[in-house]
């Protein structure tokens, strides 16, 4: 089964995508994603101009060769736009290869080893009672874990905090509202916040100690710090949320420096996630060996495909170290599909974030995947189950948009 045609799709159904196709000559069709949130068209570049080229009468049954052509052949190993490329071109590959096979793509990976896989949502709010609306919204729609981000008294926005209820941004470009801070604003620089640490580590705990007496116990909690901490930050916020029991505590660290998660792992027991910016293998070496974080956040968007982010949870298996992935709107369909596959078969899964991808983008998109009761099941539709739709996507081009950066009160650029 040979490659004919590999094509590079870029659309923006409420925000934007870059998305691979691959076509063989049976007729069979493959979706990868490469979605790189705010540098898309570097990607969608380097595929067009330096992958599909060598894509073009190649085996499409020979994923593993594949990969390790386009991962040593290119001399420059690893990088977001590299890994990216490659994950979409894998993933492409293996939904091929499901397909000629005529099953789901999970049943290729080992076949299930669970039911559905157990999702968190973004809950968040300006203030309390918004983040306890927000809380109980996502309950009621079924949510069984919820990621908890709220305003902080002093700073005008916060990064992972829908604006105001009554604030109408993001109904215009048809994103839900609960999520108005993703997609990044459709600017042609990206948009700047303020950020003050002692202000936010202060508040973080009252926020944690209101839900549980809100929401009791059970509830699963998580927090995203968004890499902003130094280390005895990071330690001092973990410990303060050990009262409160959370299912996780992310990126508390930009986590370049891999050794100052010892620090941190010093003083608290606060499980500690990490990995949404790595793009290898190599880079949880450390992370693991060291037993330094307890859930992997890599999607297979970004980490180089279903092929190498496997390769990354077999290894996080031998230390007990658990799933936990990306799971934005900025990770199209294809990725969350790829990962729900995935997540149906490894032996330690975690849990998976689902952020609910807008109805524009889902109208592009068509998938077999489903979200009940909390779960997210993969679908009975050979392959990933995701169909692209050529026609709806013509009428939504590429707009530029930016994540926002992020300065201290003092003007200084900060870890975003
Ligand atoms: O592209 C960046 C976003 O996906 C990221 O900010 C979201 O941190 C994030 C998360 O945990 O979903
Ligand atoms: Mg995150």
């Amino acid at each position: 089964m040979r490659i004919t045609q590999a094509e590079v799709l870029v659309s923006s159904p409420g925000r934007n995508f870059v998305t691979l196709r691959i076509t063989t000559d049976d007729g069979l069709t493959g979706l990868g994603d490469a979605t790189l949130n705010g540098r898309e068209l570097a990607v969608a570049a380097y595929l067009s101009e330096h992958v599909v080229p060598l894509l073009i009468g190649r085996d499409a049954h020979q994923i593993e060769d594949t990969w390790q052509y386009l991962y040593r052949g290119a001399y420059w190993r690893r990088g977001p736009v590299t890994m990216a490329s490659i994950a979409a071109v894998d993933t492409a590959l293996w939904d091929i290869k499901a397909k000629a096979a005529g099953m789901p793509l999970y049943q290729l990976l080992g076949g299930r080893s669970r039911e559905g896989l157990l999702c968190y949502g973004h809950a968040s709010g300006v203030d309390l009672p918004e983040l306890f609306d927000s809380i109980n919204e996502h309950l009621e729609e079924g949510y069984r874990a919820i990621r908890v981000q709220t305003g902080i008294p002093g700073l005008p926005s916060v990064y992972g905090v829908a604006s105001s209820k009554n604030a109408s941004a993001g109904s215009d470009s048809g994103t839900d509202s609960r999520y108005d801070y993703e997609p990044a604003r459709r600017n042609a620089v990206p948009v700047e916040e303020t950020w003050d640490t002692r202000a936010y580590l202060r508040h973080a705990p009252t926020v944690f100690e209101a839900v549980r007496n809100e929401f009791g116990p059970e509830l699963p909690l998580l927090h995203d710090a968004h890499h902003r901490l130094t280390p005895i930050q990071a330690a001092k916020l973990g410990k303060s949320l050990e009262p409160y029991d959370l299912f996780w505590l992310e990126d508390v660290t930009p986590a370049e420096n891999q050794a100052v998660l010892r620090r941190v792992r010093e003083h608290t027991t606060t499980p500690l996630a990490i990995g949404e910016v790595f793009n290898s293998i190599w880079d949880y070496k450390q992370l693991f060996e060291e037993q330094l974080i307890d859930y992997v956040r890599s999607p297979v968007t970004h980490a180089g495909g279903i092929t190498a982010l496997r390769r990354i949870f077999d290894y996080a298996a031998v230390y007990q170290i658990k799933s936990g992935v990306h799971g934005p709107t900025d990770v199209s369909p294809v990725g969350l599909a790829a990962a729900v596959h995935l997540g149906i078969a490894i032996p330690n899964f975690g849990i998976q974030e689902y952020m609910q991808h807008s109805p524009a983008t889902l109208e592009v998109f068509r998938t077999a995947h489903t979200f009940e009761d909390g779960l997210l099941k993969p679908g009975e539709a050979p392959g990933l189950g995701v169909e692209y739709d050529d026609e709806v996507a013509g009428s939504f081009p590429y707009e530029a948009a930016y994540l926002p950066v992020n300065r201290l009160l003092d003007g200084s650029m900060h870890d975003w």
